[in-house]
């Protein structure tokens, strides 16, 4: 009998337009998985509601996230692709799940300590217990690998930890996952500006989406940090030149790359230049994802079809899941 696949589970927020680090940290591994592995990904608009988005523009931003999934090389034919909500299995698997989760663990999570810096007018229950949904939605398919950018390390291990936890006190039920990167390290795409990595919801001039025009991917590329001159002789490249040659190396050739790095070496790099070659090769790897993204948000009722019939799948494997945790926590009545 043929060995059974693993099974895989990642998602992406709705939360704006994706970017660079979504494709390189998270998309890119999904598309090389679908072909060893039993995938299920989805869009996570519950995650999202934790910064109360516009409810006019929801439904947009979930469209969108699909239709880039696809245009990316996401073949909906051969994973389950669905949106979170569709699995009413997952709410209810938090429930019981938070009731494993303390308040210490929680409060310690440095993205949730962030949000209270960045937003202390909103510090909601959503935003504490964000690490217990993101577990829930991927043990409740029993998952095993999860492919993830490298901000997300922390929140694979509490994922593990609640698995753990469940099992000791309930019986056997959850793998323990892992995160997932097919190269040696999780991938971080820093920002254009040397603050942080790239993200959906901060600085747009600092970040390249995945819908931006050939001039705004130049613009953005040509307005990148980098230092003014060569340095001293023998210095380390500062973060601001690594983070272009980083890039360099995920959309140029292995030429290019190197002609850049040994001009830095030889103290005659010239930013301008290697900007402009850095703009050419990145509009040339997002022209064909924008356009053909574009062109599937054109049709709404086959997106729509995709969703419902990965949310089906997504449903079946999770309800298993969640009678067999019912059963083992004893609230099986009938
Ligand atoms: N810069 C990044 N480098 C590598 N991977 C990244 N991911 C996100 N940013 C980078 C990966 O993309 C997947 C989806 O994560 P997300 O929906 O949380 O994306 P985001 O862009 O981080 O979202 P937001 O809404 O802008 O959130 P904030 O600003 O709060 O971070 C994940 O696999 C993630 O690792």
């Amino acid at each position: 009998m043929a060995k059974e696949k693993e099974i895989v589970v990642s998602g992406i927020r709705p939360t704006g337009y994706l970017h660079l680090g979504n494709y390189f940290g998270a998309i890119r591994n999904y598309v090389r998985m679908q072909e060893e592995f039993n995938c299920y990904f989805f869009v996570a608009d519950w995650h999202s509601l934790t910064t109360h988005p516009d409810p006019k523009d929801l439904q947009g931003n979930v469209m969108r996230v699909l239709a880039e999934n696809i245009a990316s090389g996401l073949d909906p034919e051969k994973v389950s692709l669905y949106v979170q909500s569709d699995i009413k299995e997952i709410a209810e698997l938090y429930l019981l799940m938070n009731n494993l989760a303390y308040m210490g663990e929680l409060e310690k999570v440095p993205t949730f300590k962030d949000k209270v810096r960045q937003q202390p007018d909103n510090v909601n229950a959503g935003l504490l217990t964000y690490p217990v949904l993101m577990s829930v939605d991927i043990l409740i398919q029993r998952a095993v690998k999860v492919p993830v950018g490298k901000d997300q390390g922390q929140h694979l291990e509490m994922a593990r930890n609640f698995a753990q936890r469940f099992n000791r006190r309930y019986g056997q039920l959850f793998p323990e996952p892992e995160a997932f990167n097919y190269g040696d390290s999780l991938v971080r795409i820093a920002s254009l500006d040397g603050n942080g990595k790239m993200s959906k919801s901060e600085n747009e001039m600092a970040t390249i989406y995945l819908a931006d025009d050939d001039e705004k991917i130049r613009k953005k590329i040509s307005k990148a940090k980098t230092d003014s001159g060569n340095g001293e002789p023998g210095a380390p490249m500062p973060e601001s030149v690594q983070n272009l040659i980083e890039l360099m190396k995920l959309v140029s050739t292995a030429d290019v790359v190197k002609f850049y790095e040994d001009a830095w070496t030889n103290q005659n790099i010239r930013f301008g230049d290697m900007k402009k070659q850095l703009g050419e090769d990145m509009v040339k790897f997002i022209t064909p994802i924008r356009e053909k993204a574009a062109a599937l948000q054109q049709d709404k009722d086959f997106l729509r079809k995709i969703m419902k019939a990965g949310a089906e799948k997504a449903r079946a494997n999770a309800a298993q899941t969640l009678q067999q945790a019912q059963k083992l926590i004893g609230i099986n009545y009938y």
